[in-house]
């Protein structure tokens, strides 16, 4: 069988692609599913309306590309998907702050409110000296989907700043979150739109937001997730992403009948998604080797145990220190800088069985995914939105290492987020116990989900496609029973 044949929905029924597609452009070197004229023109129109977003254009082809059988076969669907890439409602506002001299910084503000067809906008905020409108509408539009599979009713969005948390005190820090939400509280509500946190947005960040929310509103209600547990939070939250990324790990390697046990895996990021894919890895007996910030990656040999975690966690989310200390702290571990960085010195040419990038965007490209099949990698499960860029995703689908998209394997964070909304408007909370293992229960459905509709449109173990198919589909049904408005 061709490789183009594995996208062919109508492979298992003995028909080939060309009869079924003759006008979609076969490549049959890749396994790019290429766009048909349709898709092609829908994608045309977004870069038109927005040439200057990458990121944005990116998230939105590889969306394109999987949606071509779909609407193959549902030509009805096809407005739905014009209107998707349209973000409902942008908004930019003025964030002015004091530091702790006096003087006066100015950042900007946004929140993406892409779709809320299924429920209130959800997703998070994110503070980082990168953030613009293009990166925020790729994570928006990356959570529409990812927000349907979890199976509750949340719609997407996204937000956040060009803010650096890094270096600042936790008083600069409060006054930002404190001017930010001075503009941002008009625009959110428990039943409207409910931000949590993403990179550079962590408890304290949620806490210093939620106290200026309760304040201009008069109200205290679930309009935040990620809150501590004494005002409203869920048990399980922060562990949440990196927990649901292990679990939906472990139930794509079941499919091949692997697991976790005695396997060498790479992490890279060190934040809140890294720290807790960390933690999992070891509950399931397996042995995470490297973790990274954006100064460079440690790798240990012997393993990152317990006594480790725990001295990256304290150095992390106490000290906000730099991984670096890792390779003094341990003897036998090195840390690489990443500036200048060779893609052959770097992380993802260490030799393990499994990979899971939880940093951020376009972390691996195609030659570091190349380095990994070399060296053997059985699966690769994004923690991160988007690490993978489209030419590193080529190289592991024609490969055959297992491969999971973010928007299925890290939705554990907002499912979880989702289950404190409830929480919240129960006036209840539920245990560790219950929370865990409902999270536990939705990344093994939306496993079975995305494997079952890949398998369905005739591109099995394609959970690209699978993610992208199953979450559309939902969001398509509820946009069309509302009039497309
Ligand atoms: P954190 O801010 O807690 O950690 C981010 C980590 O990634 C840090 O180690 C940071 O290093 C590193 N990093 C960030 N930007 C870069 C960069 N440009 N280059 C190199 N390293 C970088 O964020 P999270 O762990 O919450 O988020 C990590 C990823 O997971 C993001 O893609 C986010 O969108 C995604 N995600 C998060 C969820 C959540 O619930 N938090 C849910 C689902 C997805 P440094 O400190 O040096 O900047
Ligand atoms: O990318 C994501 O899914 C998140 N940052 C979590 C969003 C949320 O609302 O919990």
């Amino acid at each position: 069988m061709i490789f183009t044949e594995l996208f062919n929905p109508y492979h298992s029924k003995g028909v080939s692609w060309s009869t079924v597609c003759p006008i979609t452009r076969i490549d049959s070197e890749t396994l790019v599913n290429p766009m048909d004229n349709t898709m092609k023109k829908v994608y045309d129109s977004v870069i038109a309306r927005d040439p200057n977003q990458p990121e944005f254009h990116q998230a939105v082809e590889e969306v394109l590309e999987s949606l071509v059988p779909v609407i193959q076969a549902h030509p009805e669907y096809l407005p739905v998907v014009e209107s998707m890439v349209e973000a409902e409602r942008i908004i930019q506002f003025k964030v002015p702050w004091y530091d702790d001299s006096g003087k006066l910084h100015v950042n900007r503000g946004f929140r993406i409110q892409m779709n809320s067809a299924i429920g209130p906008y959800k997703g998070g905020l994110r503070f980082h000296p990168s953030v613009n409108q293009s990166i925020l509408k790729f994570l928006a539009f990356e959570q529409v989907f990812k927000n349907s599979l979890t199976g509750l009713p949340m719609g997407g969005g996204k937000g956040g700043s060009d803010f650096d948390p890094k270096g600042k005190t936790d008083s600069e820090v409060m006054r930002f979150c404190q001017s930010f939400m001075m503009e941002l509280w008009r625009h959110i509500g428990a039943n409207l739109d409910v931000p949590a946190g993403d990179i550079g947005v962590g408890g304290r960040e949620i806490g210093f937001l939620f106290g200026m929310y309760k304040k201009l509103a008069n109200e205290f209600t679930g309009v935040l997730t990620g809150k501590g547990i004494s005002y409203g939070g869920s048990l399980i939250r922060p562990e949440a992403t990196g927990y649901g990324l292990v679990y939906f790990a472990r139930e794509m390697l079941a499919t091949k009948g692997k697991s976790f046990e005695g396997a060498s895996v790479s992490i890279s990021g060190s934040g809140n998604v890294a720290q807790f894919a960390c933690e999992k890895v070891l509950d399931l007996g397996g042995k995470p080797v490297t973790m990274s910030d954006s100064s460079g990656f440690i790798h240990d040999p012997k393993g990152i145990d317990r006594e480790k975690l725990s001295w990256i966690m304290d150095l992390k989310n106490k000290r906000r220190g730099r991984i670096s200390e890792y390779a003094q702290k341990y003897p036998g571990s090195t840390f690489t800088a990443s500036e200048p960085e060779p893609a052959s010195n770097g992380l993802w040419n260490i030799e393990v069985d499994v990979a899971l990038p939880c940093a951020t965007q376009n972390e691996i490209n195609g030659e570091e995914a190349k380095m990994l099949v070399k060296n053997k990698v059985m699966a690769v499960a994004e923690g991160a939105n988007m690490p993978c860029t489209p030419e590193a995703v080529e190289v592991f689908l024609t490969n055959r290492v297992m491969f999971a998209p973010g928007k299925a394997s890290n939705a554990g964070g907002v499912a979880t987020s989702g289950l404190e909304m409830s929480q919240n408007s129960l006036r209840y909370n539920w245990t560790r116990e219950e929370v865990d293992s409902k999270l536990d229960q939705i990344m093994v459905d939306i496993h079975k989900n995305a494997a079952e509709t890949a398998e369905k449109y005739g591109m099995p173990d394609n959970y690209v496609a699978g993610a992208n198919i199953a979450g559309f589909l939902k969001v398509a049904e509820a946009m069309t029973a509302q009039g497309l408005i």
